[in-house]
């Protein structure tokens, strides 16, 4: 089994329920344990600022499924959402599904960049990956706890208890 931690974001359609509802599919993936789950944060938009502001958490999950066939579950879990396809980077959207990291795979392909590129950079994935895995140590050497600590929070809060 593998460890993989996955960031969840949403700012359309409801993000409090389409957080919840992607739980609940994630619960149900098969060759997936979901292991743990961080609060619900609230976050300012990264990227253009006239978007809604996002929800966001991080998940562990146990898995057997490779990292292509856990993408391609993740991304069906957003297209069964909503999520519209269309050429937006960092624009609004109903339901973002990240690998952020899969044990200390390094992964650079078409497809898939893991470690996720964004995740040292960002408060709304650090701070919750820090809430579940504050002893986690990236691929290069990097503290989670550190890059936590010293990351510019940008108005993120915890907004309520997801599990
Ligand atoms: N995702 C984006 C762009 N901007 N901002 C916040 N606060 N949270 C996100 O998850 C987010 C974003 C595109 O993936
Ligand atoms: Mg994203
Ligand atoms: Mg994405």
């Amino acid at each position: 089994m593998a460890l993989a931690y996955i960031g969840l974001g949403s700012n359309l359609a409801d993000p409090q329920a389409q957080i919840a509802a992607a739980l609940a599919e994630l619960e149900q993936l098969e060759h997936c344990l979901l292991s743990q789950v961080s609060s619900l944060y609230f976050s300012r938009p990264m990227g253009p600022q006239d978007q809604p502001d996002y929800m966001n958490a991080v998940v562990a999950i146990e898995t057997s499924l490779s990292p292509i066939k856990l993408l391609d579950q993740l991304q069906a879990i957003e297209n069964n959402a909503g999520r519209e396809r269309k050429d937006n980077r960092w624009g609004a959207r109903i339901l973002d599904l990240d690998i952020l990291l899969y044990d200390q795979q390094l992964i650079n392909t078409e497809r898939l960049i893991i470690p996720h590129y964004g995740l040292k950079l960002r408060e709304f994935v650090l701070l919750p990956l820090a809430e579940i895995a504050n002893e986690l140590i990236l691929p290069d050497g990097d503290s989670v706890k550190a890059l936590a600590q010293q990351i510019e929070k940008n108005g993120l809060k915890v907004h309520s208890k997801l599990r």
